[in-house]
């Protein structure tokens, strides 16, 4: 592939030789961090290593050409070049591989994520952003092998906005969208969905990526042929270069050992991208890996003698040597020292880390040890105690594991004893596991007072005679007002621009908003979401549009491994507040009737899931979470578009609240709770309950993560003493999720006179037409026998066996 014959920027001499010996200090730095944290692992003081070994050079490259602003998504190889921009010292390496849970010791996760997953800091420690232009950015990695494309979709896409769009309030986020977004990913992982989708959406949207393939023949230990068509991604990719008829990509193929080959590329690249706003990948091949693909394994076993000895003698970092020499850059004894003076730093950093992450658990074994001594003095089970703490005190480099199996263990030999040593044990252990889990458990959800749970409830508002209109009406004026308020809200999907949704949600808007801000996309559901994850990272409130639940699936991987992951895997560093918007429950069919719910909010821990029953309820939503900073799932009611509802007259101000149930129906007899669709067959079936004399109390859960967080349900079912949940999910789908939440964690177990219940669809997917919708979901009979059912069992005389 042709490179341009643009060099860098002339520069003198002495700058030139300081910049390769800085660049062969950062390449010597980060393979002795792979070399030592190999050993780490194999010692066994960390449990994974993964490292940067034989992809130093391209790296180098990248990172002259990334400025302030620019976004990686990358991989799990890129430890060089987070070291070459100063984002990653070794010794916060080593804190990575021993896990440390202390945030400013291992920035990259709190010890959260396995070594060689990267991150910067978005965040300001209110939750603000802080200024992105003004440093490096990476967004937080995942072990998902090609996982990161979708999002770089995003992140790319945002310059495209920043650049195009008036009124945007982009100070913190991008100067006239010249930031390039640099994807990673290694040659094997091309060959995933995530990867070519990624590829051709960027392509069609034209906007600034630059994608680097480290290309080391192997994907563990399988080799090319089994990857790629014609064993090689250039060849496979060459469609999508661009020419002067048509858009493209400008595709770029270059040697990994090649130093000034590497710089003219990516200085190229990076050129291409930030001024043109063209997407470019960088093939970078005759890359190595000296150690083999993790600690997990030795390449030994599946190189050949070979390739083995090609890749020792094509080793990036020794034909960089080589290549400095060779060019008189430095002599060999001047790099023989410098070597040396790296291996000592990075053994002190190693020797550090270790002691920093070891220190606060020795301190705490410490005190420990002293409380277990006293609490046996005092124990007629002294010996066993004294057993546990020697124990404890052979356990010369402790973990927090360690401290909390002993404590633990412990006090079960001191079961009814009541001393103050016992008393002081216990308090030690409470307060260690109050402090310690925390480390391991918290952020999943962000826990500022801004969070999404704690926006007020604003009611809708109506005039004395509101006017009658479709549900979609009022979603549809709602997103208008939205889109007049937030400069920055943009929607997209299949379908979204032009004829504004499938169900006319969005009717017009792409002609008052423009393009870009309501836009068509592609069928391609997994990248949808990563345009919005992307464009979420950079201070945008995208509103990705998944035309149908059905068709959730398709990104699913995106949504529960990155989006939902995203707070708890950052410590709360980085945030993508994305609302995912679609349509779901019954309409028709098998991939339209979907209401898969208990799967959603089981891997989708991290997001909110709201399933509003009409679209009053659905608006209000949306403008609840565009005052938040959150990611959500709304699933508005595929059979509501039609249906009349009052259109409110505080549009884009009313907000439903996150967290909290609502009951349309007040009764004595039976708490039924559900939600979306089928609260309105439970309505009619209360309707028609009472007219046999049973009184029904109705409750719409509305949202499912988080449920009724303050706990309401119960109040409720202290009242009926019966609990019936009704949802269109499988048999023990959400229904039993929310039956545990209401009887474990709102405790209404001493409650109920009744075993409490649950009535959902079939287990298998609905049948269509209106016969298949009827046999398949719960429908008015089935909730009116249920109930009835529940209520014969307690009094027979007056509610005798109705069939
Ligand atoms: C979706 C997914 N599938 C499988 C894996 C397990 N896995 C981790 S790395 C890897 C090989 C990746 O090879 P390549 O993309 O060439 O990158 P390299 O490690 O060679 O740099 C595999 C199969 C994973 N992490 N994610
Ligand atoms: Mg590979």
């Amino acid at each position: 592939m042709d490179l341009s014959p643009k060099t860098s920027t002339d520069i003198s001499f002495d700058d030139f030789r300081a910049q390769i010996l800085h660049d062969y200090e950062i390449a010597v730095l980060s393979r002795e961090c792979s070399l030592m944290g190999r050993k780490e692992v194999l010692t066994g003081k960390a449990k994974f290593g993964i490292f940067s070994d034989g992809k130093e050079l391209p790296q180098l490259a990248m990172a002259r050409s990334f400025k302030n602003g620019d976004f990686r998504s990358g991989y799990y190889r890129d430890q060089t070049f987070m070291m070459a921009l100063g984002l990653l010292t070794p010794k916060q390496l080593f804190h990575g591989l021993y896990a440390t849970t202390d945030i400013e010791k291992e920035p990259m996760s709190a010890g959260r994520q396995m070594v060689g997953h990267y991150m910067t800091n978005s965040i300001n420690e209110d939750g603000s952003w802080r200024n992105l232009t003004q440093q490096k950015n990476s967004s937080a990695d995942i072990s998902c092998t090609a996982g990161q494309m979708p999002r770089l979709l995003g992140l790319a896409q945002a310059s495209k906005m920043y650049r195009n769009l008036k009124n945007l309030d982009s100070e913190k986020f991008s100067n006239n969208g010249n930031e390039v977004a640099w994807g990673t990913i290694g040659n094997a992982s091309t060959s995933e969905g995530m990867f070519l989708e990624t590829v051709n959406a960027g392509g069609v949207l034209q906007v600034p990526m630059v994608i680097s393939i480290w290309d080391d023949d192997y994907g563990i230990s399988v080799p090319a042929k089994y990857h790629a068509t014609k064993e090689d991604i250039s060849k496979m990719l060459s469609g999508f270069q661009r020419d002067e008829d048509q858009k493209g990509y400008e595709l770029i193929k270059v040697k990994g050992w090649d130093y000034t080959a590497l710089m003219h590329a990516y200085e190229n690249a990076a050129d291409i991208a930030r001024e043109e706003h063209v997407p470019v990948i960088i093939h970078v091949v005759e890359l190595t890996q000296p150690q083999g693909h993790s600690t997990s394994g030795s390449h030994e076993r599946y190189k050949s003698e070979k390739r083995l000895e090609w890749e020792k003698d094509n080793d990036c970092n020794k034909r960089f040597r080589e290549w400095v020499l060779e060019t008189g850059i430095a002599e060999d004894s001047e790099l023989l020292e410098l070597e040396k003076s790296i291996k000592k730093k990075v053994r002190i950093a190693k020797k550090e880390a270790w002691a920093e992450y070891l220190e606060p658990h020795k301190r705490m074994k410490k005190t420990l040890i002293q409380l277990l001594e006293n609490a046996a003095q005092k124990s007629p089970n002294k010996n066993f105690i004294n057993k546990i703490k020697n124990d404890l005190i052979a356990v010369e480099e402790p973990i927090k594991k360690d401290l909390a199996h002993n404590s633990r263990k412990a006090l079960r030999y001191m079961l009814g004893e009541n001393t103050t040593e016992k008393e002081a044990l216990v308090s030690w252990v409470n307060r260690f596991l109050e402090d310690t889990q925390p480390k391991y458990s918290s952020l999943l959800y962000s826990e500022l007072p801004t969070r999404a749970t704690k926006i007020p409830e604003i009611r809708p508002q109506y005039d004395t005679s509101p006017k009658t209109v479709d549900g979609r009406v009022v979603l549809r004026d709602n997103f208008d007002k939205l889109f007049e308020k937030y400069p920055e809200a943009i929607v997209f999907g299949e379908d979204s621009g032009k004829i504004g949704d499938v169900n006319q949600g969005l009717e017009g808007l792409q002609k008052k908003y423009g393009e870009l801000r309501v836009a068509d996309t592609g069928i391609r559901e997994t990248t949808i979401i990563g345009q919005g994850i992307g464009m979420a990272l950079r201070g945008l409130r995208p509103i990705a549009e998944i035309q149908y639940l059905d068709y959730i699936f398709y990104t699913m991987a995106t949504l529960t491994d990155d989006l939902a992951s995203l707070l708890y895997r950052t410590y709360g560093k980085q945030k993508a507040p994305l609302i995912v918007r679609t349509r779901g429950h019954r309409l028709e069919g098998i991939w339209h009737s979907g209401s898969p719910m208990g799967g959603l909010i089981h891997v989708l821990r991290g997001m909110y899931i709201l399933a509003p029953r009409n679209m009053t309820q659905a608006a209000g939503f949306y403008n609840t979470l565009m005052k938040s900073d959150e990611p959500a799932l709304i699933i508005e009611s595929l059979n509501g578009y039609r249906l009349k509802e009052s259109m409110p007259n505080n549009l884009g101000d009313f907000c439903t609240p996150i967290g909290k149930i609502e009951t349309l129906r007040k009764g004595n007899d039976i708490t039924i709770l559900s939600y979306g669709s089928t609260l309105r067959i439970v309505e009619q079936a209360a309707r028609e309950l009472s007219e046999v004399g049973i009184d029904a109390e109705v409750i719409d859960a509305q949202t499912l993560l988080p449920f009724d967080v303050n706990g309401d349900t119960v109040k409720s079912v202290q009242k009926t003493n019966r609990l019936l949940v009704v949802d269109e999910d499988v048999p023990g789908g959400c229904s039993a999720y929310l039956v545990q939440e209401i009887i474990e964690r709102q405790g209404a177990y001493g409650y109920l006179d009744s075993a409490p219940q649950t009535l959902t669809a079939k287990a298998h997917r609905p049948a269509y037409g209106t016969d298949g919708d009827y046999f398949s979901k719960p429908n008015t009979e089935d909730v009116f026998e249920k109930v009835y059912e529940i209520i014969h069992e307690v009094n027979p005389d007056d509610y005798p066996k109705l069939r």
